[in-house]
């Protein structure tokens, strides 16, 4: 496979002003009438060449006459048509295969529903195009297709017209005014139900909302509804962005490779992020679907309206947009809560990445599939990016800086480069230094050394910036960090944002007597901080900062693993410390559910030089247990008062106590006692909420094989139909750190609830034993190979999600000398597979290298 540099990147020597679409959509195939008003923008361009793969070419008319073959070439993926002029009509029909697509890119079926993916490079895959996000044409698109089977028709824009046919046909006519790139064009075609609302925007505009999905399951698009909504507008009043259009449709459907799509006007979903009632979704669900529905809203703006130059440009939009939903989430939940899920989730996959051959910049400069640089540094680390200038310029002046953003390049596809100098512009700050986030990879360390003399506190700040996969040296960063020093009772005596620069610096305070350092707080900059001198017990208890509080605790809890690991007994300070955050009764039930949260195996694992797994969780579970012993009483209590088993509210105070007494649960599990089962078993039985239930199920899956039997039957017989509660119950025992759990996972590929074409299925399967640490990374090499096996055989039938599997192999070059050589011999023997895709090629032998 080539790689593909951003260096090279050219202007379009063509471009396409109008794109007018006709699919004639059958059981067996489907036919594409493309006509394209094209114009010459280099005027040394002799061929136009357009990007085109697995089509079948029927006729080319040029300017309405039809094109003899010696007039264009076929090529590999390409479709080169010879000689032509400055403007001109080009007519292509070709013919594809939607019900034979099982990579889910371009036009495919989810069961009985036609729908579109087309970003990256889907569209090349519908029609002959030039599929490349800097060309902007104005679409319209005709769908043709059985009535009765088909009666919904969707593409972007707004309905122009319906018709009828004879024998049984039917078609409607879509156009968008926005002139877009190909990969937000989406059609769909389907017997849905459909739900309908109404939004007025702030300038009086109607729109109406609608969102799709299989009949009957209307009732459980209410929460998807109102998110959109809260959505448009937080978007309106944050970012003074109205929605442009008559319409937004959402469609959900069960067969899809990510979260969603923004489409223009047409938002296609997996269903796991629109569908959700209390009985069948978690309330991690319910969180998750208002943010990525806010997500896929706010790339009207940050995306569709400006939209990127080319791919190497993806954290333009995406960086951006994660920002913008985290913030949205932020407003509309817990700020305190948000902080600390957004941060853990960029350390458990991003921090990893960046630590892995496969690290990359958030801007990368080379990739062989694009489809692979969807990526945690793109999209997280990405957002954190955004959030330092926000940090940096402040509230007033950040959105002054976004206007500025959208009055300059509305309607452009742009780089992030155009995105950098509205912010300089507009915020009147010098970012020439502050770019390396972008052609940098890897995470920076800061080292923090303390000093107090004659009452001055000094900080000398050093940052360790790593070197670059190919072992070129990087150079310091420009970050905002939020720091504050605090008296002896917790008091901040001083608050400030330091600015940091350079490879080492000081910073002075005078203070009266030695205080206590709380720094990044609110994690300020995506570093990792490392300190000479700690007050973690203080800090957990007293900082102000919540964040920081957290992340102590955090911090308290590896060192204490870590020193178990070296031999060690178990620090009773930090048992202490864990003590008094279970007696603080005046905590945010979530907040503190998340202070009593043990350090995650892949966090301890990062910090290990050479990782060995079995060290790691023998002493977190050995920990776990002293707590759990220690405190079991406390932990009861807890449990008691905040279990009601009939509530099943979704407000803060409800999701609060359902988190904490579920934590409370756990912790308790680590007993594994006859009273813990009983627990877990009638909380199975009683609650009327999914997030209760699974808990209990997990707890009884890794505790009790006789009592999960029972309830796990009793679940697969309750839900075998609804897949999104099945990918649930996959999940559990994929997951799970029982005896045998390799060959169950086995067994359950053939489970008539399981379809290995499904993607979520997949994921909750595969995906999640490729993360089960036990299992997974098992001394006897028979977990790797297993999922060795997998990525081989799903590649042949979607390349995407193979490579999502092999990102579980990214720790390969740290991992100790047995498992790596086990590893090794798995993914050397996936390299030896004859047609193995550019999207698993290039993870496997990035990472092998
Ligand atoms: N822009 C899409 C992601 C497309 C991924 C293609 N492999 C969803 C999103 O980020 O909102
Ligand atoms: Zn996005």
């Amino acid at each position: 496979a080539e790689s593909i540099y951003l260096k090279d990147y050219k202007a379009p020597k063509f471009t396409v002003k109008t794109c007018d679409l006709v699919f004639e959509l059958y059981e067996e195939h489907t036919q594409v009438t493309n006509l394209m008003s094209i114009e010459r923008v280099d005027a040394g361009a002799k061929d136009l060449v357009l990007d085109s793969i697995d089509l079948e070419l029927l006729e080319i008319y040029l300017d309405d006459e039809k094109l003899p073959e010696k007039r264009y070439v076929i090529e590999d993926e390409h479709l080169r048509v010879l000689d032509v002029g400055d403007a001109f009509k080009l007519i292509i029909i070709n013919k594809i295969y939607p019900q034979l697509n099982s990579e889910l890119e371009g036009l495919y079926k989810s069961g009985n529903i036609f729908c579109t993916q087309n970003e990256p490079e889907g569209f090349r895959r519908i029609t002959p195009y030039l599929d490349r996000p800097d060309v902007m044409a104005v679409f319209k698109t005709t769908l043709v297709a059985d009535k009765e089977r088909y009666p919904v028709l969707l593409s972007n824009g707004n309905r122009e017209s319906n018709f009828k046919l004879d024998d049984g046909r039917h078609g409607a006519t879509w156009f968008d005014p926005h002139p877009k790139p190909s990969y937000l064009f989406a059609l769909v075609a389907g017997d849905l139900g459909v739900v309908q609302d109404k939004f007025v925007t702030a300038s009086g505009k109607y729109v109406r909302l609608y969102i799709y999905t299989d009949r009957g399951n209307e009732s459980k698009c209410k929460h998807a509804m109102k998110a959109l909504k809260d959505a448009m507008k937080w978007d309106e009043e944050v970012y003074g962005r109205e929605y442009d259009l008559e319409l937004y449709n959402i469609v959900a459907v069960d067969s899809f490779n990510m979260g969603a799509m923004e489409n223009k006007g047409l938002n296609i979903f997996n269903s796991a992020y629109v569908l959700a009632d209390e009985d069948s979704a978690t309330d991690a669900n319910f969180m998750g679907i208002q943010s990525v529905i806010a997500h896929e809203y706010f790339h009207n703006w940050t995306g569709n309206r400006i939209t990127c130059r080319d791919w190497f440009q993806l954290t333009l939009k995406e960086g951006l947009t994660v920002f913008r939903d985290q913030c949205f989430s932020a407003d509309l939940n817990s700020k305190e809560v948000q902080r600390i899920e957004d941060v853990d989730a960029l350390r458990e996959r991003q921090f990893v990445e960046d630590a892995s051959p496969t690290a990359h910049p958030i801007q990368p400069d080379s990739y062989m599939a694009i489809n692979n640089f969807y990526t945690a540094t793109v999209y997280e680390k990405g957002a954190e990016v955004i959030r330092m200038l926000h940090t940096l310029l402040g509230e007033q002046k950040y959105r002054k800086a976004m206007d500025l953003y959208f009055d300059a390049f509305d309607g452009q596809a742009v780089r992030t480069d155009d995105f950098l100098w509205a912010i300089s512009e507009a915020g009147g700050i010098d970012l020439e230094q502050f770019k390396r986030w972008y052609y940098q990879s890897g995470t920076p360390k800061l080292h923090v050394d303390e000093k107090f003399e004659d009452g001055k506190y000094s900080l000398t700040l050093t940052q360790k910036v790593p070197k670059a996969v190919d072992g070129s040296e990087q150079k310091p960063y420009f970050f905002p960090l939020k720091m504050a020093l605090l008296d002896e009772s917790g008091k901040e005596i001083e608050a400030k944002t330091l600015i940091v620069s350079k490879e080492s610096e000081e910073f002075t305070f005078k203070v009266e007597k030695k205080p206590v350092l709380s720094i990044n707080r609110d994690f300020s900059a995506p570093v990792i901080v490392e300190q000479s001198h700690n007050d973690y017990a203080f800090l957990m208890k007293h900082d102000t900062n919540s964040y920081v509080r957290y992340e102590s605790a955090q911090s308290f809890g590896l060192q204490t693993i870590e020193s178990m690991m070296r031999g060690k007994p178990i620090d009773e300070e930090f048992v202490n410390a864990f003590g008094h955050i279970l007696d603080e009764d005046k905590l945010d039930h979530s907040f503190k559910a998340l202070l009593m949260e043990l350090p995650s195996v892949s966090a301890i694992m990062q910090r290990q030089e050479v990782v060995d797994f079995e060290l790691i969780y023998e002493a977190k579970e050995r920990l776990q247990k002293h707590l759990a012993l220690t405190f079991k009483e406390k932990l009861l209590v807890i449990y008691n008062e905040n279990h009601t088993p009939d509530s099943k509210e979704l407000d803060a105070l409800n999701i609060g106590k359902r988190a904490i007494k579920n934590r409370a649960l756990k912790l308790l599990s680590a007993l594994e006692s006859d009273e813990v089962i009983a627990i877990a078993n009638a909380q199975y039985n009683s609650s009327v909420t999914m997030t209760d239930r699974i808990v209990a199920l997990d707890v009884l899956e890794n505790i009790s094989p006789e009592f999960s039997t029972v309830a796990l039957g009793h679940f697969y017989k309750k839900y075998n139909r609804d897949t999104l509660v099945m990918n649930k119950y996959f999940s559990i025992l994929a997951a799970s750190h029982r005896e045998g759990t390799l060959d169950r996972v086995m067994a359950l590929q053939n489970d008539p609830a399981y379809n290995e074409l499904v993607p979520n299925l997949v994921r909750s399967l595969i995906g999640v034993f490729a993360r089960n640490y036990k299992h997974f990374h098992a001394k006897d090499g028979y977990g790797y190979k297993f999922v060795a096996d997998k990525i081989i055989d799903i590649d042949k039938i979607n390349p995407q999600m193979a490579s999502g599997l092999a990102g579980a192999f990214k720790i390969y070059k740290k991992m100790n000398k047995v498992n790596k050589k086990l590893i090794k011999t798995e993914l050397e023997r996936i390299l030896l597979e004859p047609s193995l895709s550019k999207n698993v090629y290039e993870i496997v032998s990035k990472v092998l290298n």
